[in-house]
């Protein structure tokens, strides 16, 4: 395989506007950041709700219709919504999203586990947001809740919506969790996972790791697709070689802030621009939407709900 699926996160819930200027929560820039990024070579763009005035995480679906139209009406991206929202909601405000607006793909996280973001409070000098201090210090006893009884739920709900689910695995139990969904009929293939790496919580972002989850992966499920996101400055050395290993890339400013040490990433499409060069030199080419729509089998964009 010399296609490479870019997927582009382009705001995500752990990253808080007073870490960077240029992290997007206004519909707008938001728009622009898609299109931007799909240009720059990402077949997918995953995104989360914010509120336009402060930033703070949002799980309206209202929110997302207006981001999601407003891309499609731009360019024809592939676009993830995240069922995994923020810490601050429930597992049915999180998924709501699939049943309003019928995506052709979204995140379904592979299990429970803590989720703390709490250390990079001291490292932010000035909050410009009430919310967002009080947000990082409560991760401290946060636990992210995806049991089994949730999984199957959300399983069913995409199924009923045509809905692919994108697999977030935090860590290496996860994939058995997944084997188990797929023993019992709730995941069809093809099954495409999402290697969520460095999270407080998760999998610490190294090599061996990424080599030891795709060989769990590859021994409980078999016949799967992959792609990789690691926290910070894991980013680009994980994303390299997992599409060496012959999987997919997530870069984007929800997962990492920087273009390069000391560097702030001004837009994700810089870091797309960054991952397009380097694969480029190992001879892959970024996958165009429509590869991507045909690697995963999406039901189309012509099927969604917005
Ligand atoms: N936020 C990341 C840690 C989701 O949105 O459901 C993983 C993620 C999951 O993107
Ligand atoms: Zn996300």
């Amino acid at each position: 395989m010399s296609k490479v699926i870019i997927t582009a996160a382009l705001t995500g819930s752990i990253h808080t506007p007073s870490m960077s200027p240029y992290l997007p929560f206004k519909p707008d820039h938001i728009i622009d950041e898609a299109v931007r990024c799909h240009q720059a070579g990402a077949a997918v763009v995953h995104i989360h709700g914010r509120d336009p005035e402060t930033g703070r995480q949002s799980a309206n679906t209202a929110i997302f219709r207006e981001y999601m139209s407003g891309i499609k009406a731009r360019c024809n991206v592939v676009i993830t919504p995240t069922t995994g929202g923020s810490p601050t909601m429930t597992p049915e405000e999180r998924l709501a999203v699939v049943s309003a607006l019928k995506p052709e793909m979204a995140t379904f996280n592979g299990g429970s586990l803590n989720f703390a973001l709490y250390p990079v409070v001291e490292k932010v000098k000035e909050f410009k947001f009430e919310w967002e201090k009080e947000f990082l210090e409560g991760t401290e006893s946060f636990i992210f809740p995806n049991h089994f009884k949730s999984l199957h739920h959300y399983a069913r709900t995409m199924k009923e919506h045509g809905t692919r689910p994108e697999i977030e695995i935090y860590d290496v139990g996860q994939i058995n969790n997944i084997a188990q969904l797929i023993r019992e009929g709730y995941l069809d293939k093809p099954i495409y996972l999402q290697f969520v790496m460095g999270i407080l919580g998760g999998i610490p972002a190294t090599a061996e790791n990424l080599l030891y989850m795709i060989r769990q992966a590859k021994d409980l499920i078999g016949d799967f697709r992959w792609s990789v996101c690691a926290a910070g400055r894991f980013q680009f050395p994980m994303g390299i070689l997992n599409v060496l290993e012959g999987g997919f890339w997530r870069v984007g400013l929800e997962d990492n802030l920087y273009l390069e040490k000391g560097v702030l990433a001004k837009s994700s499409a810089e870091q797309v621009e960054k991952a397009v060069r380097i694969i480029r030199e190992f001879g892959y080419e970024p996958a165009t939407e429509s590869d991507a729509r045909e690697i995963l089998k999406l039901k189309g964009i012509d099927k969604v709900n917005y």
